[in-house]
């Protein structure tokens, strides 16, 4: 049986390791954080995933999983580690040369290493191999070096790990067919080859076309706000023609793929990719006006309180990074607001959390900052009864405006 090890184990390199480890190979994970390895072998999951808990056990249990934080020997290595932004929005490569410095003098003959993590066109070559070829071993030749860049939707990683089409870039042809192999056992999509930085840009693009897209319907947004018209409506009539597909608007784009990849090609080309630029730009101002519409529907109250629903990126995760709730609740937290935050999918957070009693009693807003699917069963009845004015403002559009305005609230949303 040959022997992967994965670098890595949060939101892809844990599925990812449980994949292959239920389609044939010996797994070995790896991870720094001390408290994964922990969480792991008490068998329990570190993310919150549909499926994955049952899938841990089952790799677990079948003897084909292994984790410590430290790589071991193997035929293929997967770097799934994390790539965010540095303050100055160009890419941060520590964990990236880590996870690679770390595996350099396990490498023998005819190994195979995998880049999964999204990185700035360009990078495998001039970051991972540099390292690499400390090993002694000529790449592609003796050591086998290719980008398969991971793609699928919190929420849905499962499923998507199997069937979606991926794309894989090698330093040569034997190099990208070889890592192909290697999916194959588990991906019924089909699979692509190219070289390094074609495989490297399409990944930054797909998730660039989605921040664009989405800054566009920010965009109608408030110019709908200022036309008196609603955004979704007008969103919804448009998408029926048959080649128009315009997002949804919401208080803004957070995670870590969406918000962070536009910026590794405006890294490549800052001169040339202005639209990429906006598009941030208009995405990162949206915590704004949502705080700009919640101080106008408080502008009458002395000294409000605000109950905030839901602080993960985006809804049913347990994820809040680069979540555009931490902007809101800093800049309320700047002008002095008394908020309380309910989220029953978040253990830690910037700001206290508190349970849903405490958070709407005696409020006088509840904003509502991510669409789990929770917040669609609750009742403004029983919500209303406790707080002291009733205003919702929803800024993801799941609500029920029929079902609170009838309830007596003044309900807003984006
Ligand atoms: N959002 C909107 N309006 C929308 C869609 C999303 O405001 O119409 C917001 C969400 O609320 C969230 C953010 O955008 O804050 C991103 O959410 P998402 O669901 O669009 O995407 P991610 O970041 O969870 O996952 C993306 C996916 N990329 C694409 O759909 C092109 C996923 O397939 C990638 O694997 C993932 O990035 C990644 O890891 O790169």
């Amino acid at each position: 049986m040959k022997k992967i090890c994965v670098l890595g184990l949060g939101y892809i390199g844990i599925p990812t390791a449980c994949m292959f480890a239920t389609s044939g190979y010996q797994v070995h994970g790896v991870d720094i954080d001390e408290n994964i390895i922990k969480i792991i072998k008490s068998r329990n999951c570190p993310i919150e995933e549909p499926g994955m808990k049952t899938l841990l056990n089952a790799s677990l249990n079948s003897g084909n999983l292994e984790i410590s934080n430290t790589p071991v020997e193997s035929d293929i290595f997967i770097i799934a580690v994390p790539t965010p932004i540095k303050d100055d929005k160009t890419m941060d490569y520590t964990f990236l040369k880590r996870a690679t410095e770390d595996i350099y003098p396990l490498l023998k003959q005819g190994n195979l290493v995998i880049v999964e993590s999204t990185v700035t066109p360009g990078s495998t070559n001039e970051i991972v191999k540099p390292i690499l070829e400390k090993s002694g071993l000529n790449i592609g030749e003796e050591l086998f070096l290719a980008h398969c860049p991971e793609r699928v939707l919190p929420g849905f990683i499962l499923k998507e790990l199997i069937n979606n089409d991926r794309i894989i870039g090698g330093i040569n042809e034997k190099s990208a067919l070889m890592a192909k192999e290697v999916y194959k056992s588990f991906v019924s999509g089909e699979i692509f080859i190219t070289d390094l930085t074609s495989a490297e840009l399409t990944k930054v693009v797909e998730n660039t076309y989605r921040d664009v897209n989405i800054a566009f319907s920010n965009e109608l947004a408030l110019v709908c706000d200022k036309l008196g018209v609603n955004v979704l409506d007008i969103i919804k009539f448009a998408n029926r023609h048959p080649r128009v597909n315009i997002l949804t608007p919401g208080p803004g784009v957070g995670g870590h793929c969406i918000s962070v990849d536009p910026w590794f090609l405006i890294e490549k080309a800052p001169e040339i990719t202005r639209i990429t630029k906006l598009a941030r730009e208009i995405n990162d101002n949206m915590p704004k006006y949502v705080v700009n519409k919640t101080s106008n529907i408080l502008k009458n109250i002395k000294n409000p309180k605000i109950g905030i629903f839901g602080v993960t990126f985006k809804g049913n995760i347990d994820d809040v990074r680069n979540s555009p709730a931490i902007t809101v609740c800093d800049i309320l937290y700047d002008m002095n607001i008394n908020f309380k935050i309910y989220d029953p999918h978040v253990k830690y957070f910037k700001f206290e959390l508190s349970d849903l009693e405490t958070t709407i009693t005696d409020s006088d807003l509840i904003l509502l900052l991510a669409d789990h699917k929770e917040f669609k069963y609750l009742s403004p009845e029983e919500i209303g009864s406790k707080m002291r004015n009733l205003n919702v403002f929803d800024t993801r559009n799941i609500l029920d405006k029929e079902k609170w305005i009838k309830h007596n609230f003044n309900f807003v949303n984006i």
